[in-house]
Order: structure tokens, then C-alpha cells, then sequence
């Protein structure tokens, strides 16, 4: 399965939950909430994790991200080019005081490249998250089938900023409610 239909089929699939964020607090004030990875098909060489962080002192940056279950682990940017979707690889993840960054399906996320073994639904993956004033932060992911949403995280919503040259009147990709 390609990276492109993976991310389609998980925003065809999204089921919503929503509900009270029960953060994991970090040393570091970074909070890191409902951190959670798609589960992944016997061959299929990367996977994506998610999750919300916020920075309540402080504007932050996500500089990198580590995973022993990865040989790669790399920041991406899903795009929307018309219906067409898409990612691009991107060098960091601004984390802004007020508003924080929600990763998503449909949105940043941290890309698992050349993974050593499927992503197991049920199972955990281990993150270590760099940021620039806040330093290391490890987090464990959740592993849940693809398309789905854990109970705590948000609905991936498209962010408004992304997908240039994107119609907004007539594509059909808007999430339906
Ligand atoms: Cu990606």
C-alpha cells in the first residue's frame, strides 16, 4: 500500500471520538496529549504517528524525532493539490504558545520510514521527540488500526493554511460531520 492511499484510506475511515484530553505531562513543559501511530500491513515499509503538543511558557519548535522501531523518522506536511493528496518532508514543527500544533492524518505528521516490523494495533511504538528550548521529550504511541481516531485525540481536521491553490468550493474531500 502506497503512503498516498494509506493516508486516503485512514481519512476515508476516521470515526470521531471525542473527548476530555487526559495530558502526559513532560519535565520539559511540553505536554504531549493522545500520541498514537497507524497500524500497519505486513510489507508496508513506514507508518505515521500523531498527537497534540502544547507549550504553555513558550513558543517551541519539534526539531526531531527518533523511533527504534524506524530507520527514518522524518517530519511531513500532508498537502491537497485540488482532490489530489499529497506530502512533502518538512525540516520542523513550530509549536506556538497559545495554539500548540495538533498532528493528524491530515496535517503534520511524524513519518516512520523503513520500519523494522509492522505497527501492531494494541501494541505501543516509542517516540523521542527533540524540541529547541524544550530539549528531549519521550513519548509511547498508541498503535491503533488505520483510519481511526483514539479516544482523546481530535478529528483531524484539514489546516487552512495547507493544500495552496486548494478549491475550496466544489472538492469533495472536506470531512463530513
Ligand atoms: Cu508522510
Amino acid at each position: 500500500m502506497t503512503h498516498l492511499s494509506f493516508l486516503a484510506s485512514a481519512f476515508v475511515g476516521l470515526s470521531l471520538f471525542l473527548a476530555a484530553p487526559a495530558p502526559a505531562h513532560a519535565d520539559s513543559g511540553i505536554s504531549i496529549t493522545v500520541p498514537y501511530a497507524f497500524a500497519t500491513a505486513e510489507g508496508q515499509a513506514n507508518g505515521a504517528a500523531f498527537m497534540t503538543i502544547a507549550s504553555p511558557t513558550q513558543d517551541d519548535v519539534l526539531t526531531n524525532a527518533q523511533s527504534p522501531a524506524a530507520k527514518t523518522v522524518e517530519f511531513h506536511e500532508h498537502t491537497m493539490d485540488g482532490a489530489v493528496m499529497g506530502m512533502r518532508k518538512v525540516d520542523s514543527i513550530a509549536v506556538p504558545m497559545d495554539m500548540g500544533v495538533t498532528l493528524n492524518p491530515m496535517g503534520y505528521h511524524i513519518m516512520l520510514i523503513d520500519l523494522n516490523a509492522p505497527l501492531v494495533a494494541g501494541d505501543t511504538v516509542p517516540l523521542t521527540l527533540t524540541f529547541e528550548k524544550a530539549g528531549t521529550v519521550d513519548v509511547t504511541a498508541r498503535i491503533v488500526p488505520p483510519g481511526t481516531v483514539p479516544e482523546g485525540a481530535p478529528a483531524p481536521v484539514m489546516d487552512h493554511d495547507m493544500g495552496h491553490d486548494m478549491d475550496h468550493s466544489g472538492h469533495d474531500m472536506a470531512p463530513a460531520q
